[in-house]
């Protein structure tokens, strides 16, 4: 075989019984959830030889990882090893003999020893579910000859009844330098970082250059933070000056039923165009943590968005009501003033809604009811000039709107984070899920207020950005750390 290691970068080999979910570690640890790259398969053997993956960072690889066909026959393979040796404990030399004996037996075992023999690490994965049999003690004591630094992962399978965690890990214990848990299903950054970790706690040699992997990990992982808020910081300034208009002449804007089935198609075009400005931030944010098997949604054609119409949205989702009341009056409230100005001067239409519309918020703040459920969008009539007149329809009225974008991408935005690359099911981004904003703190909610309400009015301001895009930043940061 050719070397499959090389001396200058670190490189661990993850071996294992068939079928243990050696390549799902692998896949959610480097997020690669194609199966072209990295198979991961209920039959067992569907990885047949090894294979690299290394971890490149600005062009250099950083460290390497292959992925090994399981242990088919350990038992016969201990023994052969043992008989090769002869008397004694067997050491890395015997195995290599045994590697490197003619005749076609051990083929599995052959592979998967090689790049130990080459000076790979061992990453050993078992499913603690399983009952811990003379098979797996083979293996564990094959796997302790090589004397390469090994860790043992626990992968266990979530709702796998039986098993003995605690008898593996006490035989772990005497075979392998660290044990540890990585549930290949459902690790997380943290769950991943801190597996990094661990490899320094088991290899010597390569320490600087694994410390040096891991600041990197680290750093990329808040670039991509950063990036993630920016998307979501875009997503909101669109989505709060969308608006939507058309033109129709006067004769029939003064037939009320031309006008409600103009307001009506308006309405179905400008929540259409809020979908799509959904959609293309939800892509990025998949497209920024390495995402094809977990999407926006089924059909990109026909997506959706976050259900404005269903009273689950906006009671699960946005501020409380003595929040949203103080929000409002940091906000300014003069939403419709600024769409008089943004449209140039409405006259009866848009001006009365709107501030019919303010008053109704206003009432509903002093009472004790509920939330307005409602999805009233802004609409009114402009006057331009000739014999035309434009009919507007923007943003939802309802205060908490903004609060039920952000809460609708934040808590999107953590199932993408609880995702785990080396499952290989498609899942829908559903909009399940309590929103965050609610428990913002008082600071980061005046300031989002703040901007929310020049987002809504038109004019964006602009010298809020920065703050508003480190408390996003902030924001994404605890959503991260959060459990599942
Ligand atoms: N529920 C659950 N299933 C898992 C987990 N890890 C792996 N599996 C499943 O177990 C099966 C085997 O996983 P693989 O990663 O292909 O196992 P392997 O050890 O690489 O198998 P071979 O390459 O055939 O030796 C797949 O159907 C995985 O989806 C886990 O943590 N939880
Ligand atoms: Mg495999």
């Amino acid at each position: 075989m050719n070397a499959i290691v090389s001396d200058a970068v670190p490189a661990f080999a993850v071996v294992g019984r068939v079928n243990m979910g050696k390549s799902a570690v692998l896949a959610t640890l480097l997020e690669i959830d194609d199966n072209e790259l990295i198979r991961v398969s209920p039959t067992p053997g569907e990885t047949t030889r090894c294979q690299a993956h290394r971890v490149v960072f600005g062009g250099r690889e950083c460290v390497r990882f292959i992925d090994t066909p399981g242990f088919s026959q350990p038992v016969e393979a201990m023994r052969e090893i043992q008989r090769l040796h002869g008397e004694g404990t067997p050491d890395l030399e015997a195995i290599r003999r045994f590697i490197r004996a003619p005749g076609d037996s051990f083929g599995d075992e052959k592979r998967l020893l090689e790049p130990l023999v080459q000076g790979a690490g061992v990453l050993y994965v078992v499913d603690p579910s399983k009952p811990l049999r003379d098979d797996f003690l083979a293996e564990m004591e094959i796997l302790r000859w090589t004397g390469r630094p090994r860790l043992a992962l626990l992968n266990r399978r979530e709702g796998a009844p039986g098993g003995d965690e605690e008898a593996w890990k006490s035989r772990l214990g005497g075979a392998f330098n660290l044990t540890r848990s990585f549930d290949a299903h459902r690790a997380r950054f943290p769950e991943r970082l801190r597996l990094l970790k661990s490899l320094l706690e088991i290899e010597e040699t390569h320490r600087d250059a694994l410390t040096a992997t891991i600041r990197l990990v680290e750093s990329e992982w808040h670039t991509r933070r950063e990036e993630a808020a920016e998307a979501i910081l875009g997503f909101l300034e669109d989505a709060l000056m969308l608006r939507v208009s058309s033109t129709l002449p006067e004769k029939d804007l003064a037939l009320p039923s031309r006008r409600s089935r103009e307001s009506e198609a308006l309405a179905a075009r400008y929540l259409a165009k809020l979908a799509e400005l959904e959609q293309k931030c939800l892509a990025r944010l998949l497209g920024i943590h390495r995402h094809h098997l977990l999407k926006a949604d089924a059909d990109p054609s026909a997506y959706h968005g976050i259900d404005l119409e269903s009273a689950e949205t906006w009671t699960k989702w946005g501020l409380g009501r003595t929040q949203l009341a103080a929000a409002a009056t940091i906000a300014g409230g003069a939403a419709g003033l600024a769409v008089d100005a943004a449209t140039g001067g409405l006259t009866h239409g848009a001006g009365a809604v709107l501030g019919a519309l303010t008053g109704g918020a206003a009432a509903w703040f002093k009472g004790g009811s509920l939330p307005d459920l409602s999805l009233d969008l802004r609409g009114g009539v402009k006057l331009s000039a000739g014999d035309h007149k434009s009919l507007i329809v923007g943003p939802p009225s309802n205060p908490n709107f903004p609060w039920v974008l952000l809460d609708g991408v934040l808590v999107r935005y953590q199932k993408i984070l609880n995702r785990a690359h080396g499952r290989r099911d498609v899942e829908i981004l559903a909009g399940a899920g309590t929103g965050f904003t609610r428990s913002f703190p008082g600071p980061r909610r005046a300031l989002l207020a703040k901007w929310f309400g020049s987002c809504l009015k038109g004019a964006p301001n602009r010298a809020l950005e920065p703050d508003v895009f480190s408390a996003l930043v902030e924001t994404l940061a605890e959503n991260s750390a959060e459990a599942t």
